[in-house]
């Protein structure tokens, strides 16, 4: 039996909204495997904070402002990149915003806002890098989802809408294209310490945890915490990596287990 390989030496991975949380651990990670990393965000000194933080853990990366959202950007975006770089091996649609708001008190346009960042763009950047992907009979991309692709919770509706759709983008991508040795899996985090989900970890005014931390590591996820970003390292390398050359269409849960348990017994 041949050798298996996670090695990413020679390939450029572009991962969106990776100055800082999920993305930027994604692509130190896929950066230790051996592969070139290119990221964007939506302003200038985002960016420059991630060319730091990335300089800092030793990665020689290269960062562009971009909106996800905007197609003309993107496009140019993914010209420069495989002109300064190279053509896009990996692809890793992060960027991603929440709004937390009762459905009947969201205003359209802000579920539709969600929608753009969250459902719409994978798309775009996806359709932007997938035809040099085609031309040379190989890529990945990894969309990353959420336990919302599977769940819905008060106040998120137009985050679960998203992320649900994103995992039928992601399968419908693995249907459409694995003709081409391209594989589309996403990766679905479970509840993950990132500034996204800051709001639900707050202490309270007398300092105790806040009630939707406790329910996370008390009550939901076997783990009994929440993920570091860094869990999610490993298995993007895997999504990225040729030894997933077979796996197409898949959602691979990152969760501490929450998808497998029903809950803590009262
Ligand atoms: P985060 O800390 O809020 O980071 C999100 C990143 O996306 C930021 O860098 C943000 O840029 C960028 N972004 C937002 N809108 C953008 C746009 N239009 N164009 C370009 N970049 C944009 O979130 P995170 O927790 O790391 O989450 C990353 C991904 O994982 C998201 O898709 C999220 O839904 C998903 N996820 C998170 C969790 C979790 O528990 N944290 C769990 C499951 C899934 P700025 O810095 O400019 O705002
Ligand atoms: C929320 C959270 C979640 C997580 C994550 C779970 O308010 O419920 O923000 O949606 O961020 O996506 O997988």
């Amino acid at each position: 039996m041949s050798k298996i390989s996670f090695c990413l030496e020679g390939k450029v991975a572009l991962v969106t909204g990776a100055s800082y949380g999920i993305g930027f651990a994604i692509a130190k990670g896929l950066a230790g495997a051996g592969a070139k990393i290119v990221f964007n965000d939506l302003k200038q000194e985002f960016v420059d904070r991630g060319l730091a933080a990335y300089a800092e853990a030793g990665i020689d990366a290269k960062g562009y402002v971009c909106d996800v959202t905007d197609e003309a950007a993107v496009q140019a975006m993914v010209a420069t990149i495989e002109k300064e770089v190279g053509v896009i091996d990996i692809l890793v649609n992060n960027a991603g915003i929440i709004k937390r708001i009762p459905m009947i008190e969201m205003k359209a346009e802000e579920f539709r806002q969600v929608i753009d960042v969250d459902l719409n763009a994978p798309f775009i950047v996806s359709k932007a890098v997938l035809p040099s992907m085609i031309k040379q009979k190989s890529g990945k991309i990894i969309n990353i989802c959420s336990m919302m692709s599977e769940f819905g919770r008060e106040t998120v509706s137009a985050y679960a809408a998203a992320k649900g759709g994103l995992k039928m983008l992601t399968r419908n991508i693995a249907s459409e294209y694995g003709q081409y040795n391209i594989q589309c899996n996403g990766i679905g985090p479970g509840y993950i310490a990132t500034p996204q989900t800051a709001p639900l970890r707050e202490k309270q005014p007398d300092g105790s945890k806040h009630p939707f931390d406790s329910f996370i590591t008390d009550t939901k996820t076997p783990a009994g915490r929440w993920g570091d970003p860094e869990d999610l390292a490993g298995p993007a390398v895997f999504l990225a990596s040729e030894a997933s050359n077979f796996v197409n269409g898949q959602i691979l849960y990152v969760d501490g287990g929450i998808q497998a348990y029903f809950g803590k017994q009262p």
